[in-house]
């Protein structure tokens, strides 16, 4: 009999849904414009069964994607896991096998060696599959249209390490995937292996670098010139703090924070490290460069956001927290060792996206997601005139990452919709919200009503209808 802990990380708004939907037209208040044609795809930790011990981080679920498909004025829906190894074989066990998060020694002898991916980060469609990442993992490729799982992808044997980050980039001008991976030499290893993956999608370079300091390299910037990366201690712990239970990571504030910048298609030993004082940074929104001048667009904090990820020995504490888009420059021409940083909006906000056919390149409009404190807004920070216009959610309904849809072809940069789930917390049930993009204080202009719940997901991506077409290979 299954019963999931008495835990927040698994009731309400958080409840596992653990199911999978066809849904040909989903209910809709308000109209969908019949102009958008193509897909909303989302990934979030969805446990199969009820964790093997309950003092875990929540990302240790496993995969489940939703594919919501927008056409001719309807919306419909699909949702699948991802048959990784491991959900096979816990599905097989008819039990968790897999211990707790990143940490082998915990796992049932009967798993030990077996790959632990989760694939439960991000996805995106290059070269006609669609990826399902997770950071410590490669990616795992499944269909398009169907959400079949593939299997395990290597980009026809060209991956170059371990691991493939869940925050690979496209390259809208070259249709190139820019990727890295991290641990690339094993657990706990300092090594990153940044790669561009061909739009045929097979790597076609790669260069390898040493981190000063083994720690979660979650996101990294990519421009038209330099992949750039934030490198902030979220330590690992090592198999000896594994193996004494503590988390895989843990936060030191005493540890320098780095902007790392490496020439596209470059080598290893031309990366240049700029510092500055202890701080956070997760989650980037774009990138770009003016010359040597190299633009990291990045929610950074002046605290350690991850609960769960605390400093040894010390609680988590939200005091100090003022997490803000800021833009990180750091200057290859110069002799500097460190980067310079700016607040770009003082919106406190998380999950920034962009318009992504301007990912990698100058741009003017970012979305981003406020759920500090008691907040739960969504947020558009024009960076041309500096205002950021602000969504108040209900309080009741938790908003998720937003994601931008573009009105057609050639639109202008920002010109298109804004896509959000949300979950009422009245009744648990999922809903998605679709605004004007560059107008999102008058609120949604339609609601797209689940009759389920789906557990919240971390990211997703939007991909034109001409990508959403079967891969071929199921
Ligand atoms: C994040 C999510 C993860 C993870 C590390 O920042 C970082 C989010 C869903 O898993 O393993
Ligand atoms: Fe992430």
């Amino acid at each position: 009999m299954v019963k999931f802990p008495d835990l927040p990380m698994f009731a309400g708004v958080n409840a596992p849904s653990r199911i999978e939907v066809d849904i040909a037209d989903l209910e809709v208040e308000g109209d969908i414009p019949d102009g958008i044609d193509g897909a909303f795809y989302r990934v979030g930790a969805d446990h199969q069964f009820p964790p093997r011990f309950v003092n875990d981080v929540p990302f240790n679920g496993d995969g489940m994607v939703t594919m919501f498909r927008f056409q001719d004025g309807r919306v419909g829906l699909k949702s699948r896991y991802v048959r990784t190894d491991r959900w096979k074989a816990e599905n097989a066990a008819g039990r968790a096998l897999f211990g707790r998060y990143r940490n082998k020694w915990t796992d049932d002898p009967l798993v030990e060696g077996m790959n632990r991916n989760l694939a439960n980060t991000n996805v995106l469609i290059h070269a006609g599959v669609l990826l399902a990442l997770r950071e410590d993992s490669p990616p795992v490729a499944m269909d398009p249209v169907s959400l079949q799982t593939i299997g395990n992808w290597d980009f026809h044997g060209t991956l170059p390490g371990p691991t493939c980050s869940a925050h690979c980039k496209i390259d809208p001008e070259t249709g190139y995937l820019v990727g890295f991976g991290f641990a690339a030499k094993g657990d706990f290893s300092r090594d990153v292996v940044y790669f561009e993956v061909s739009p045929e999608g097979r790597v076609v370079h790669a260069a390898w670098f040493e981190l000063p300091f083994y720690e979660m390299q979650h996101d990294f910037g990519v421009t038209r010139d330099y992949v750039a990366f934030p490198v902030v201690p979220i330590k690992g712990v090592g198999d000896e703090g594994l193996k004494a239970g503590h988390p895989h990571y843990a936060w030191d504030p005493n540890e320098e924070s780095f902007m790392a910048v490496l020439p596209r298609f470059g080598r290893g030993d031309q990366i240049r490290w700029f510092r500055n004082p202890n701080q956070f940074a997760s989650h980037v929104m774009n990138a770009f460069n003016e010359g040597s001048k190299v633009h990291l667009d990045l929610c950074r904090s002046s605290i350690n956001l991850f609960p769960f990820f605390h400093e040894i020995g010390q609680p988590w504490s939200p005091k100090g927290m003022d997490v803000r888009l800021t833009r990180w420059t750091a200057d290859m021409a110069s002799n500097s060792d460190s980067f310079e940083s700016r607040t770009l909006s003082e919106f406190l906000g998380e999950f920034p996206r962009n318009d992504d056919r301007f990912q990698t390149r100058p741009y003017r409009h970012g979305w981003m997601l406020g759920f500090f404190g008691t907040r739960n807004a969504l947020g558009h920070v024009d960076l041309k005139t500096g205002q950021t216009e602000v969504w108040e959610a209900p309080p009741t309904k938790p908003v998720q990452e937003p994601c931008f849809i573009p009105r057609g072809p050639g639109a202008t940069e920002g010109d298109g919709w804004i896509i959000q789930a949300a979950t009422d917390g009245a009744t648990n049930l999922t809903e998605l919200n679709l605004f004007e993009a560059t107008q999102i204080a008058k609120g949604p202009i339609a609601a797209i009503r689940l009759p389920v719940h789906l557990k919240p997901a971390y990211h997703g991506s939007w991909a034109d209808g001409s990508l959403v077409k079967p891969s071929g290979l199921v």
